[in-house]
C-alpha cells in the first residue's frame, strides 16, 4: 500500500543520538499528559526508551483507550495498530504514527478488494451463510470491518483458538461450517491443528488465482481456507535452526511464534503470541538457554532485562523491516511537531469502517 512519508528536515537526519534524546525529553516534558507513547515490542531500543507503555498491537490499543486524558496517542508500531488504536480511542484523541512508511507486509498481503473477490468466488461455489471470516488483528481496519459486516470476528495470536472454537465448535452448535481466515496462513494452520483438524481440512487460498488455485471440491471439503500469507520475519525460522540449537544447548528450551510454519512450530516446545513469548521465558529457572523464533527486538530486550540466556534461533537475524522504519528522528520530528500545534501523520479511519471494525472486535472481546 502506498503511504507517503515526507523526507525528514536535515537537523533530524544529521543529528546525534544525544541531540534527539534532548528533543524528545523535552517535548514529552512540555506535553505531559497530554501525549501517550505507544511502544510496540518489535520496536528499537532507541524508540523503545521513550514509550509510556510497551506491548502487543491489541494491548497496546486498549491502554490508549484507558488514557482518555491523552490528546495525542504516538503509535510506534505499524499502520495496521495505528489504526486499530484510532478505533478504540474516543473522538478527541489523535493517533500518529511517526513513519508513514511503517506498514506490515503481511496486513498488506490480504487487501479488501482481494478479499470480497474471494468472497464472491466462495459464493458461486459453497453455502456462504455456513463461511465465516475470521480476521487476524494484523489486518487493516477495512478488513476488520468486512468480517464485522460478515459476521466474523478479529483474533490476536493469543486468541485465534478461542475465536476459531467460537467460529467452529461451539457447544450450542458451530456458528460456521468453513472459516476464511486472513491474511496470516500459519497462525490459521497452526491453530487448526491444536484444535484437532488435519491437513485434509485446509486448503491455501492463493488470492491470485481463480478461486483461490483450488477446484470447487477442494473448496466445499476445506474447513479451513487459509489465505496465502505470511510475516517475512517469522517465516524465516527453520526446522535446522531449532536442530542446530538443540545440538549446541541439549537442555535449552525453545519457544516461538504461531506466525511461524507448522514444522517449526512443531519442534518447539512452547509457542505462543509475544506476550506468551514473555511470561514463558519469566516462568523459566535463571541461567536457562532459551532459543526464541520471534522478531529480533524482543529476543535481544528479553536477553537483556532477564536473568536467562536468550538467543534467536536465526543466526541471520532478520529484523521487521516495517517496523524498523520509526527510529528516533521520525519519534524527535513527530513530537516537535506536536509541540507546535501539528499533528503530522495522524492515522484515521472513517466513522462507517470504524464501527463494523469494533463489531468485529468487540465480537472477539466477548469470545475471549
Ligand atoms: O499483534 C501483535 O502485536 C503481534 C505482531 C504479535 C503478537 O504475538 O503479539
Amino acid at each position: 500500500m502506498l503511504r507517503l512519508q515526507v523526507p525528514l528536515p536535515e537537523r533530524y537526519t544529521s543529528a546525534t543520538p544525544d541531540e534527539l534524546a534532548d528533543r524528545i525529553a523535552a517535548a514529552k516534558a512540555t506535553l505531559g499528559d497530554r501525549l501517550f507513547i505507544l511502544g510496540h515490542h518489535y520496536q528499537r531500543d532507541e524508540v523503545m526508551r521513550w514509550a509510556d507503555a510497551r506491548g502487543d498491537s491489541f494491548r497496546l490499543s486498549v491502554l490508549a483507550k484507558e488514557h482518555p486524558e491523552a490528546d495525542y496517542i504516538v503509535f510506534c508500531g505499524v499502520h495496521f495498530m495505528a489504526e486499530s488504536a484510532d478505533i478504540l480511542t474516543g473522538d478527541h484523541q489523535q493517533v500518529v504514527l511517526p513513519d508513514l512508511n511503517a506498514g506490515c507486509s503481511m496486513a498488506d498481503m490480504a487487501d479488501i478488494d482481494a478479499v470480497e473477490e474471494a468472497w464472491e468466488a466462495l459464493e458461486d461455489v459453497t453455502d456462504i451463510e455456513g463461511v465465516l471470516p475470521i480476521t487476524y488483528m494484523n489486518s487493516a481496519a477495512n478488513l476488520k470491518a468486512f468480517v464485522g459486516r460478515h459476521g466474523g470476528a478479529v483474533c490476536t495470536s493469543t486468541n485465534a483458538r478461542a475465536v476459531l472454537e467460537w467460529a467452529l465448535n461451539d457447544p450450542d452448535g458451530p456458528r460456521a461450517k468453513q472459516v476464511l481466515f486472513f491474511p496470516d496462513q500459519h497462525l490459521g494452520r497452526n491453530t487448526g491443528y491444536q484444535m484437532g483438524f488435519t491437513e485434509a481440512d485446509m486448503r491455501v487460498w492463493n488470492p491470485r488465482k481463480d478461486l483461490g488455485g483450488l477446484s470447487e471440491a477442494d473448496v466445499k471439503e476445506a474447513t479451513f481456507l487459509l489465505w496465502k500469507g505470511h510475516c517475512s520475519v517469522h517465516q524465516r525460522f527453520r526446522p535446522e535452526h531449532i536442530e542446530a540449537f538443540r545440538a549446541e544447548h541439549p537442555d535449552g528450551v525453545v519457544i516461538v511464534h504461531p506466525e511461524c510454519s507448522h514444522d517449526v512450530c512443531e519442534l518447539a516446545d512452547e509457542v505462543g503470541s509475544t506476550d506468551f513469548i514473555i511470561r514463558a521465558i519469566d516462568a523459566l529457572p535463571a541461567g536457562t538457554t532459551v532459543g526464541v523464533g520471534t522478531e529480533i527486538h524482543l529476543v535481544q530486550r528479553l536477553d537483556d532485562e532477564t536473568d536467562k540466556d536468550v538467543r534467536s534461533l536465526d543466526p541471520l537475524i532478520c529484523p521487521c523491516s516495517t517496523m524498523f522504519r520509526i527510529d528516533a528522528p521520525h519519534l524527535a520530528w513527530t513530537l516537535d511537531r506536536l509541540v507546535e500545534g501539528k499533528v503530522t501523520n495522524r492515522i484515521t479511519v472513517d466513522p462507517d469502517t470504524a464501527h463494523w471494525a469494533r463489531v468485529a472486535l468487540e465480537r472477539m472481546l466477548s469470545i475471549t
